[in-house]
């Protein structure tokens, strides 16, 4: 059997190919064949490109529909897909490049220039919403393509995820993780070809593309595609769906909307919350509000999902649920012995679903396993040893320095090692403080230079030009130092204290 996802995704099309996948507000409808049809045209442009199997494809763009079909080209094709924030900017992407090696780059028009500067060693291509030089070079190329025959470890995608060390990884993810995690999803989700999914989610990240697209893709359901979350637009759109997935980010702006009455939500059967903890107070204002228990799952880009609340039965406020059929977690102390319920320790995943190691980084891999194979995810938790959801996971906290901003991760070290390299910066810390709209926002604490003046404004100014807007910290606090432990260590629990005051 072909174990390459891309044979899944067609045993699942629905039958008489021509019903709809994508429904683009504003735009066409997408039916499944041309979805199809137009992967095949892609996979064998990307050949006649000079793609061979375990090439990466690295891919920066807009949501236009045209880019999953570059997704399943790619998988088709027997490449790896490695999407890009568009967030991104020339350092980052620089480094990515670097360490990808990229055969094709499949950019914005706009960026064209700057990518084809930094990514010289391969071919740069634009994609846009009437196709751009990718759908140029697919149109006269045929609707057929002989699916790669993949083994269940072939790598189908790489996705970067930020580092406590400030330097990215590359985690590789084979078709055995991603189909694996996709098939229990749609199980426990109840995902059926009646489905249609608002999907607002962006398409570069393992929730939007895997977990969302997948879902879909093999009921053979359709996709409302948003290009963005826009709380009007949505609620808009709400009727029409039946299920919805977004970070929290998108739970509490619909909330923050007027317009979002439980008469939207008419159609909907299922609400879906990831990426960031889904706050007890917002849980419960929603469902006063649309009649909906949101239903929370835990996930990471090295695992994909690893549990659930449960689609029929309890949705325990404040927990994950269970976890997902086929995958094992352990809740451990610092001597990797299992925790009894109601005691916090660190969280550890095995199965099928876990990826295969940090892209030409073996000795990092080997540092996030334990020697009896389970993965350490970073996150600390708990089995709710009573009350609601008992039994169930409970995430309280990580281990690892990291801020989760509206669904998307900040890892303070990358932050600061920019910030200390500005003119009169003497050091700093970066921290995530409680924010009602990204959960948390992050914040910089500054200590200037002797002599030297500094001003948020300028140091804002200087990281907006530097990095992804979504890791600007949206304040900057100038003090005259930082405080300390005993061992000189930074003490960011009393800054979190401080500054979310
Ligand atoms: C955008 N900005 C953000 C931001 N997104 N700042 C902090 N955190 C974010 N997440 C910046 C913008 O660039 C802009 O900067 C300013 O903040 C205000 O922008 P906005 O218009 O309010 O933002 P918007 O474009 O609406 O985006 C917010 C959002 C988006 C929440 C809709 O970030 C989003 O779609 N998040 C989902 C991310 C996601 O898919 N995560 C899943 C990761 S996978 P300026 O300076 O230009 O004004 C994963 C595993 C798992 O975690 O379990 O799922
Ligand atoms: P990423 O590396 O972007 O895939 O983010 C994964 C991280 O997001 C996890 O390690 C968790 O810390 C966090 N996360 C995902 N889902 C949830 C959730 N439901 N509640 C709290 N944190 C979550």
């Amino acid at each position: 059997m072909n174990a390459n996802l891309y044979a899944l995704v067609e045993s699942h099309v629905p039958d008489g190919p021509e019903q709809p996948c994508l429904l683009v507000p504003g735009g066409p409808v997408v039916h499944y064949d041309e979805l199809l049809d137009e992967s095949a045209r892609i996979a064998n442009a990307l050949v006649a490109a000079g793609c061979e199997r375990g090439d990466r494809v690295a891919v920066q763009t807009d949501k236009h529909w045209q880019v999953l079909a570059l997704y399943l080209g790619c998988l088709r094709a027997g490449l790896v897909y490695l999407p890009l924030n568009v967030g991104y900017q020339r350092a980052e992407l620089a480094y990515f490049f670097d360490d990808a090696k990229p055969r094709v780059v499949v950019c914005r028009p706009e960026t064209l220039g700057t990518v084809a500067t930094l990514a010289s060693d391969a071919t740069v291509l634009t994609l846009d919403a009437n196709g751009g030089e990718i759908g140029d070079r697919a149109r006269g190329q045929p609707a057929s393509f002989r699916t790669v025959n993949s083994q269940p470890d072939d790598l189908a995608a790489i996705l970067y995820t930020s580092g406590t060390t400030g330097r990215s990884k590359g985690a590789m993810l084979t078709h055995r993780n991603l189909a694996s995690n996709a098939t229990a999803l749609v199980e426990a989700w109840g995902f059926t070809c009646g489905d249609v999914l608002l999907h607002a989610l962006p398409v570069y990240h393992v929730h939007g593309l895997f977990v969302a697209v997948h879902c879909a893709l093999l009921s053979g359901a359709r996709m409302l595609w948003m290009p963005r979350f826009d709380a009007r637009e949505v609620v808009e759109a709400l009727p029409a769906a039946t299920v919805m997935m977004g970070v929290p980010t998108f739970y509490a702006r619909l909330l923050a909307e007027p317009s979002f009455t439980g008469d939207a939500c008419r159609g909907i059967r299922l609400f879906v919350s990831g990426s960031a903890p889904l706050l007890p107070e917002t849980f419960e204002a929603f469902r006063i509000r649309s009649g909906q228990a949101i239903l929370e799952r835990y996930g990471m880009t090295e695992t994909g999902m690893i549990a659930s609340n449960p689609l029929d039965g309890e949705r325990a406020a404040g927990t994950v649920g269970l976890p997902l059929p086929g995958i094992s977690v352990r809740v451990v102390d610092d001597a990797g012995t299992p925790c009894a319920p109601g005691t916090i320790g660190g969280i550890e995943v095995r199965g099928p679903n876990v990826f295969a190691g940090y892209w030409r980084m073996p000795e990092k891999t080997r540092e996030e396993f334990t020697a009896d194979g389970w993965f350490r995810t970073g996150d600390m938790g708990e089995w709710v040893s009573d009350g609601a959801g008992k039994g169930y996971l409970r995430l309280v906290g990580r281990s690892k320095d990291m801020i989760i901003s509206g669904g998307l991760n900040v890892y303070p070290k990358e932050i600061e090692e920019r910030i200390d390299a500005l003119p009169g910066v003497a050091e700093s810390a970066v921290i995530g403080v409680a924010d009602p709209d990204f959960g948390e926002a992050v914040t910089a604490v500054v200590v200037a230079r002797p002599g030297h003046a500094i001003e948020e404004r300028t140091i804002i100014d200087a990281l907006n030009d530097e990095i992804a807007r979504f890791k600007v910290p949206k304040r900057v606090h100038i003090v005259a130092e930082l405080p300390r432990n005993a061992m000189g260590k930074v003490q960011k629990n009393l800054l979190r204290e401080r500054y979310s005051a």
